[in-house]
């Protein structure tokens, strides 16, 4: 066990004893909603989660010690404390850690802590990916080197069009990260359920993805797989009306310089500001989907 690593006795537990765990990140409490929904949603999915038979482990860093499984205050300090915690991506891991201070992990810091604690499954809303215009910024997310290197399986609603989703399953492709469609052959675009781009395979229930995982195992493969799955239909935005808003964003992005880490945080602030609350109702039932199925497929792994 990693010296710097803090499994929560309940997450623990489960662990040793076989039984359905699912990782979740907490970028998106701190940085991806505003407070108080932020808090009211992370202990929603937790809900969730153990509803579906499965115990949560929503992970972060917490005064330099790398947590997997957070109490109920832990949540509600990282959620009143939003933007002011540092966003944890890989290379943030060993200062923070060394300075005993807090960080809020992405999808790639939460793949690694969940990979130390023996976690297999997270649950999340949209990955980072390759942005738009890359070929002159090389602004492209650790997440998708970390779902290159790090046994994990991430379930997430695809990824925004804030992105060049094009570029991003490139990218996936040359890192050999399988692209999984839940019930699906087209990638969802996070707000809505298709983006006219193919997913490698389209997998019907949570049973034939937790098979694909084992197997996955079996071969000791390297990486992760992603898991894609599209918002529910009642909950999905019109594509014109969300992308509209999207290049309005990027724009006002670039016209105020805004670079590196800041990005992603910007442009999604952004659309939360311009769409209301509209596109904020549609990311919390999104993660909710994504926590019922990293659920059941982590309690149908567990029953292989
Ligand atoms: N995309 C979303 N919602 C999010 C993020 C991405 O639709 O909350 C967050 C996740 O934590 C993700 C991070 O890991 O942003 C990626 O940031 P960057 O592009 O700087 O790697
Ligand atoms: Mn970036």
């Amino acid at each position: 066990m990693n010296q710097y690593l803090d499994v929560h006795p309940g997450v623990a537990q489960a662990i040793a004893q076989g039984r359905p765990v699912v990782a979740l990140e907490s970028t998106i409490i701190s940085h991806g909603m505003p407070y108080p929904q932020n808090v009211e949603t992370a202990l929603a999915v937790e809900k969730i989660i153990r509803d579906n038979g499965a115990v949560p482990a929503t992970i972060a860093i917490l005064g330099g010690r790398l947590k997997a499984g957070l109490s109920a205050e832990e949540i509600e300090y990282l959620g009143k404390k939003g933007q002011e915690v540092t966003k944890a991506s890989r290379r943030d891991l060993s200062t923070l850690v060394a300075w005993g201070a807090d960080g809020a992990t992405t999808v790639a810091t939460t793949m690694m802590i969940a990979h130390m604690a023996g976690i297999k499954i997270f649950a999340t809303g949209g990955i980072g990916g390759v942005h738009r215009g890359a070929e002159t910024t090389m602004d492209i997310s650790a997440d998708l080197e970390e779902l290159g290197q790090t046994d994990v399986m991430v379930v997430c609603a695809g990824a925004k069009a804030i992105l060049d989703l094009p570029l991003t399953l490139e990218y996936l492709e040359t890192h050999g990260v399988p692209v999984l469609g839940y019930q699906t052959k087209e990638l969802p675009a996070f707000y809505t359920r298709t983006s006219g781009l193919g997913v490698d395979y389209q997998v019907d229930s949570p049973e034939e993805l937790a098979n694909i995982l084992k197997t996955h195992h079996q071969l000791g493969l390297k990486g992760g797989i992603l898991v894609t799955n599209p918002i529910p239909e009642k909950y999905s935005m019109d594509a014109d009306a969300i992308n509209a808003v999207i290049d309005q964003a990027i724009a006002q992005a670039e016209a105020e310089g805004i670079h590196g880490k800041e990005t992603t945080p910007f442009l999604l602030a952004k659309v939360k500001e311009i769409t209301g609350g509209d596109s904020l109702e549609a990311n919390i039932q999104l993660v909710f989907n994504n926590a019922r199925l990293a659920a059941r497929t982590a309690e149908a792994y567990c029953k292989l």
